[in-house]
Parts: C-alpha cells; sequence; structure tokens
C-alpha cells in the first residue's frame, strides 16, 4: 500500500487529499500522521524522507519517496492512464503546470510566507527565522496572485481552461490557506469568490 505522510488540515496536504479524492484512489493509501506541531517533521528519520522539512510526502510500495504537491499529483494522476488532472496531451500539461505555478507561486506560497513571517505562525518552537517586513509584503503578493486569477477566471470556468486542474486545487488550497491566516479575498474579485463556490461543491474537496 503506499502511504501519505502528511497532517490532515493544513493546506498543502489537502491537495494531495483532494487529488486522491478526485481519482478515486483514496482507498489506496494509508495515511501516516506527521507531528508537524510538535516538530516531527524536522527531524532526521523525516528529513530523509524529505529534505525540505514538510508535508506531504509520498512512499511508493518499493520505499521511494515523492516530496512536492505537483510531482505527487503527477504520479498519481498517471496510475490509470487518464491524467485529467495534470494534462492528457502536451498542450494541456503546458498550460496546467504554467498555471498551476502562477496560483502557487503567487497565491499559496505568498500566503504561507505571510503566515510564517508576519503572524505567530506554527508558533515560537517553529518559526525561529521571522522577518516580519518580508511577511507583511507577501501578503501584498497573496493580494496581487488573488486579482490575477480573478482576471484569469473571467474569461473561463477553471483556471488552465473549460476543466478542472491541478491548478484549481493549488489555488483553492491557496484560498484555504488565506482563510486561515485571516486574508480576506477583496470584495470586488467577484470571479475567484464564484469560481470557489464552484470548485467547493466537488465531492472531492470534502476530503481535503
Ligand atoms: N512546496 C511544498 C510545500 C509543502 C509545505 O510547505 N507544507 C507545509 C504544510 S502546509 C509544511 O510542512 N510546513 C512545515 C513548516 O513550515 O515547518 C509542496 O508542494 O508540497
Amino acid at each position: 500500500m503506499m502511504k501519505i505522510h502528511d497532517f490532515k488540515g493544513f493546506p498543502n496536504p489537502a491537495r494531495v487529499r483532494i487529488a486522491l479524492a478526485e481519482k478515486g484512489l483514496t482507498d489506496r493509501v494509508t495515511f501516516v500522521p506527521v507531528d508537524v506541531p510538535g516538530g516531527e517533521h524536522r527531524r532526521a528519520e523525516f528529513l530523509a524522507k524529505n529534505p525540505a522539512g514538510a508535508v506531504p510526502v509520498l512512499e511508493l510500495e518499493d520505499g521511494t519517496t515523492i516530496a512536492e504537491c505537483t510531482a505527487i499529483t503527477c504520479y498519481l494522476d498517471q496510475l490509470d492512464g487518464r491524467p485529467e488532472l495534470t494534462g492528457r496531451d502536451a498542450r494541456e500539461q503546458g498550460v496546467i503546470h504554467m498555471m498551476q505555478r502562477r496560483a502557487e507561486a503567487g497565491l499559496l506560497d505568498a500566503v504561507a510566507t505571510y503566515f510564517h513571517h508576519a503572524t505567530p505562525g506554527l508558533g515560537p518552537q517553529l518559526e525561529t527565522d521571522q522577518n516580519r517586513e518580508w511577511g507583511e509584503r507577501n501578503k501584498e503578493r497573496a493580494l496581487a496572485g488573488m486579482r490575477y486569477l480573478d482576471g484569469v477566471l473571467a474569461d473561463q470556468p477553471y483556471l488552465a481552461g473549460d476543466r478542472f486542474s491541478m491548478a484549481d486545487i493549488t489555488a483553492f488550497a491557496g484560498l484555504i490557506f488565506a482563510d486561515f491566516a485571516r486574508i480576506d479575498i477583496p470584495g470586488d474579485l467577484a470571479h475567484l469568490r464564484a469560481w470557489r463556490a464552484r470548485v467547493a461543491e466537488r465531492p472531492s474537496i470534502g476530503h481535503a
């Protein structure tokens, strides 16, 4: 059985849990809880699985470990030969990865940087390298990221076009994180709000 090392409720783990549910694979993995608030992800045993000290990590039956949500999602998406989340052909793959990365860098990671640097984050034991100014700057980046995504969604139902994809999962997790970090979606971003409500209705979201 494949394993997912993660911490339920956190935004990056949510990305893989949503992808698993979209693919109907949730029952094919065992979830191994990592005590992130307690710092387990910074200890040698976990760092051997992911030197970045972050969850989630997929561990295959042969012991191969795959970190980074995009890489994990690509792997899972290929298992049934129907890679709907990450692209069925070269064009789809290109567009999905481009939009995924924009949602990740411009929203999710920006929110994470705000959370870890400009708020108490995971607490004083873990947040030992804070830079408040950099955190606040990233709140602005996150808001700009939301505005960019809203503009994309003015012209199409999903971030990579007509179909739901990994890019939407990343952006949705970014907004989960924004709620948690108390960064509100600006009121005028109607397309982003409507998209969020639509995506929230997908059964897979309940697995996040
Ligand atoms: N780019 C990574 C991000 C992973 C990440 O930052 N995970 C967070 C949980 S949402 C974490 O483990 N943080 C630990 C820490 O900040 O110490 C991915 O795609 O998996």
